[in-house]
């Protein structure tokens, strides 16, 4: 028996029936049990070339933005002060609007925060080997990225982080991001003393995945990184989904021309509509529904 069959929950069967389709039913049940998981790049349909592209547009924009250059990331250093600028990234490349909606990863972001759920931004983590007595940037204290919930709003995902690995994450030594597992049910923000990852009590362990993997997390899962001491650059393409009611990071309406928008029309729905604010003429009927819809299932 298959209960999405039924047709009695409309917004969670099709995601039922695409998670099948898909093959992710391990990959919910950990976002479940832990709070994050890696998909490899197979599962993802992707391939090497929509990985080296996504890497390529990610260094050429740093580049760009930062009048550096970075050429080879295999064995790259640049200043880690000039490799920022890292935001809006979709006008710049079509691989970012390539990989903003790339249907498992939206099967795994919609089980996470509803059928309704936008993209809020994008941004580049370009990491390089860290240099001795310079560890500031190179490691990150243990946060959430549930930015604005209160403690007690821990009961769904209000934001999920889907970040594309551009290079190999072997282990520790290629300073990747590390997990507190479980910490999603805590539904609040870590407290200073437990930020530390030298002495916090919370046991973690590391995103550890083949470039083209899709690691995601529950917004509230608990997370810090740590230094690179292998040579070279690891680059990851980081992607903050929300749930429609939150506030973007950024308006994409305002950066993106029509001509974009047209070029990759499944944009429409994770750029998402929202039903604020109102001109004097009042709500637009289809936006107001999307967003009431919401108030009716943590799925839509
Ligand atoms: O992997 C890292 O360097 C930290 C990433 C992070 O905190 C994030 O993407 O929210
Ligand atoms: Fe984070």
């Amino acid at each position: 028996m298959d209960i999405s069959e039924y047709g009695t929950s409309p917004h969670v069967d099709p995601l039922m029936q695409e998670l099948e389709k898909f093959g992710l039913f391990k990959h919910v049940v950990e976002l479940e049990a832990y709070g994050m998981t890696v998909v490899p790049k197979e599962l993802m349909g992707v391939d090497d070339d929509f990985v080296s592209r996504l890497r390529d547009a990610i260094l050429r924009t740093c580049e760009k933005r930062n009048g550096i250059s970075i050429d080879d990331y295999k064995i790259a250093a640049p200043d880690k002060e000039k490799t920022g600028k890292s935001w809006a990234l979709l006008p710049e490349d079509d691989a970012f609007a390539e990989a903003a909606t790339n249907p498992r990863m939206l099967a795994l972001v919609r089980w996470l925060c509803g059928q309704s759920a936008v993209l809020s931004g994008q941004t580049w983590i370009i990491k390089p080997q860290s240099v001795a007595g310079d560890n500031e940037g190179q490691t990150l204290r243990l946060h959430s990225d549930s930015h604005g919930i209160p403690p007690g709003g821990g009961h769904i995902a209000h934001v999920a982080n889907a970040s594309w690995l551009c290079t190999d994450y072997h282990g520790a030594e290629d300073g990747p991001t590390i997990f507190v597992p479980g910490s999603h049910r805590f539904g609040r923000a870590t407290l200073p003393h437990e930020e530390d990852i030298e002495t916090t009590p919370f046991k973690t362990f590391p995103l550890v995945g083949a470039a083209g993997s899709l690691a995601i997390w529950n917004g509230a899962t608990w997370h810090a990184s740590v230094p690179r001491t292998t040579p070279g650059l690891r680059v990851t393409l980081v992607q903050v989904f929300m749930r429609r009611h939150m506030q973007r990071i950024h308006m994409w309406e305002n950066e993106l021309t029509p001509e974009y928008l047209a070029k990759h029309p499944e944009l429409d729905r994770v750029l998402g509509q929202h039903m604020y604010p109102f001109s004097a003429d009042g709500p637009n009927r289809e936006h107001t529904k999307a967003m009431t819809d919401t108030g009716t299932d943590p799925f839509a």
